[in-house]
């Protein structure tokens, strides 16, 4: 599968450094043909392209920023890192998950392990490791250079939404670069039945240098760098807009290929990157007490993965360590009193090491196994004393330093003969406590109207996962048939849980709620899959999911899908295409009442869409026309927070260029 992408995006092997694995899945985000891929191309926005893989869901607070839950899992119990960089968040009411950092125009494609199946520098990961791959143009192998370059430019009806990029790479035997900015506007956009959805605008700046010197045949060093800055983010479901986002990522990479060796490569790599977070209430009518909330991450780390091929084995080897720092704070103005002020998250630092080791075992022509495992030691310390002062006040005795150990183990067999495929896979993990979790400070939360308390005492959260998949494929036919589905088993699931001694900080708040550990909960995915192509170009992909999340009292826990179905058909030749698709979810009567959830209409939406390769004297120019929510289709998912609708109608229109 692997090799037919490099071979689809036309890039030489080394930069893909991780041999294949069962359950992994990919989006293609660079421009080409081939694999999974947003019908808006390249320039749609990383929510876009995450919204193709299976298994993930998206979590929306407004147009800005989506939150992937994977396996029904928020970003609590999912790993994220770019290029195998971890990066943390630094908004304390989760406004920017990590993957708003980044734009499409740095990423080659987002890669997913589903489960405890992570990647070697996940830790944390029990719904799923996402890697965020950037682009690379990679090395020449002949003395010939290549240089490439591309302008894209589009527009959506709905909130009026303009993209602007450019993008170049060059290429040659000793030196490689890929570059480019993008800018993206959005004013709020309505929702269907015309109704505007204040708040709902953004902004956004992203710049990036991606490079490769070989300094020997098989040496080469490689740099990262980008920049991304959103302004101006309005966020609907909220009660605060954000200023300003910001984040520095930068890494350098040293890599050595081996020839005629068991090693096949070894990489090591620094990083560092910055994030600052503001948060604005003041475009907002009727605030009471008007609030500053700032929030800042920083984290450095390394990693080296040593990969190796020996015999039947393909092996990784990885080490990897980093430090990060959370703080945020809040200073409220009441009208006429003094300000008031507290610290959300008290400068956490985490310093954390692991080691990991993955094995991919070829039992013969038709069957592999893949085992991987790591363990993780983190120590924790809070560097401010009014915030560890304050947090005492709840949890006498409590320690200014704690450390954690966790680990995860998986183990996955695939078996694939002439006509059909299975695979069977089991594993265990455990994750430690967010710094949320562990130590958050009176933050409010608008999912359940409830302020909560971080819980230094908390004990990790472990799971078994069990999973399983089984692929049919009518022969002499062009019928696929897959059915697919993983169970998680919890101890110690960590969630909020009602604190009626204390009373609330923010006004409207219903009370305070504190993190706990509850004995044991599960949650279950199963997702049938449908696929005809009776001819080459036609392809009919019909999708269905269902998942159950319970506590220990057999309660819903809140944020599961529920029943989905998407049904796309369409139509692809070299220079055309076009696809029709239906998608939707029956109504949300599951939900978890025991949480603040509420129950949501089922709904279904019609898109369409169509794209041109043209060829302009010697440059290509590719346009993409669609319509999403063609009936302008008035629904909110589940996962909308608050039930902020989704977008009417939108009429999109994408065109790039290749110079
Ligand atoms: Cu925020």
């Amino acid at each position: 599968m692997i090799g037919l992408l490099l071979a689809i995006i036309g890039l030489p092997n080394d930069t893909i450094t991780t041999s294949p694995q069962h359950l992994d899945e990919v989006v293609v985000v660079s421009r080409g043909q081939g694999g999974k891929r947003s019908a808006k191309g390249q320039v749609a926005t990383i929510d876009e392209h995450l919204k193709e893989l299976d298994h993930v869901e998206l979590v929306r607070r407004g147009s800005y920023a989506w939150e992937p839950m994977v396996n029904n899992m928020q970003t609590e119990r999912l790993s994220t890192t770019i290029d195998g960089m971890k990066i943390f968040y630094a908004c304390t009411d989760k406004m920017d998950p990590v993957t708003s950092y980044v734009e499409s125009g740095n990423l080659q494609s987002i890669r997913l392990n589903s489960g405890l199946n992570g990647n070697p520098q996940a830790t944390g990961n029990i719904g799923g490791a996402l890697d965020l791959k950037l682009r690379k143009a990679g090395f020449q192998n002949t003395h010939s250079s290549v240089f490439n370059a591309q302008l894209a430019s589009g527009y959506e009806t709905n909130g009026s939404v303009q993209e602007y990029a450019v993008d170049g790479a060059c290429s040659s035997q000793l030196f490689y670069a890929n570059a480019g900015i993008s800018y993206r506007h959005a004013d709020n956009y309505k929702a269907g039945n015309n109704e505007k959805i204040d708040f709902s605008q953004f902004q956004k700046f992203n710049a990036f240098l991606n490079s490769g010197f070989r300094i020997a045949a098989n040496n080469a060093i490689e740099t990262t760098f980008i920049y991304d800055r959103a302004t101006d983010v309005g966020y609907p479901a909220l009660n605060m807009d954000v200023a300003k986002a910001e984040a520095f990522i930068t890494s350098l990479a040293y890599r050595q290929l081996f020839r005629d060796s068991n090693l096949e490569s070894w990489e090591t790599k620094i990083y560092y990157n910055h994030i600052t977070h503001i948060m604005d209430d003041t475009k907002r009518p009727d605030v009471q007490i008007h609030m500053d909330m700032p929030g800042k991450s920083w984290t450095a780390g390394a990693y080296s993965l040593l990969t190796a091929s020996l015999g039947q084995h393909e092996v990784l080897l990885n080490v990897d360590s980093y430090y990060n720092r959370l703080f945020a704070d809040m200073t409220m103005y009441p009208g006429g009193a003094a300000p008031m002020y507290m610290v959300t998250w008290p400068d956490v630092g985490t310093l954390n090491m692991g080691a990991a080791l993955a094995d991919n075992i070829t039992l013969g022509q038709h069957s592999t196994l893949h085992f991987s495992g790591k363990l993780s030691w983190q120590q924790q310390r809070l560097n401010n004393d009014e915030g560890y002062k304050a947090l005492s006040i709840f949890f006498p005795g409590m320690l200014q330093q704690y450390h954690q150990t966790t680990g995860r183990i998986a183990a996955n067999y695939a078996l694939s003969i002439e006509n059909y495929a299975f695979t069977l896979g089991a594993g265990w993990g455990s994750r430690a406590p967010t710094v949320t979790e562990a130590y958050g400070y009176y933050l409010n939360n608008t999912f359940d109207q409830y302020d909560y308390i971080g819980n230094p005492r908390l004990k990790n959260e472990s799971a078994i996962e069990l999973n399983g998949s089984f692929q049919l494929s009518a022969p002499y036919s062009q019928l696929t048939i897959g059915v697919d589905a993983n169970a998680f088993f919890f101890y110690n699931y960590i969630i909020g849980q009602l604190e009626d001694r204390l009373s609330a900080m923010t006004v409207g708040a219903e009370g305070v709620k504190v993190y706990g550990n509850i004995d044991h909960a599960t949650i279950v995915n199963t997702s049938l899959k449908i696929e005809w192509k009776p001819l080459k170009e036609l392809r009919w992909l019909a999708k269905a999911t269902y998942s159950i999340g319970r506590d220990d009292q057999n309660d819903n826990l809140p944020l599961i899908a529920p029943l989905t179905f998407q049904s796309r058909l369409s139509y692809t030749t070299k220079s055309f295409g076009v696809q029709a698709e239906v998608r939707g979810n029956a109504r949300q009567a599951q939900y978890g009442e025991k949480y603040g959830e509420t129950a949501t209409a089922a709904w279904t939406i019609v898109n369409l869409s169509a794209n041109w390769l043209l060829t302009v004297g010697n440059r290509q120019l590719t346009l993409r026309l669609g319509v999403e929510n063609l009936f302008d289709k008035y629904y909110a998912t589940y996962a909308d927070w608050c039930h902020i609708p989704q977008k009417g109608r939108n009429i999109f229109a994408y065109l790039s260029l290749e110079l």
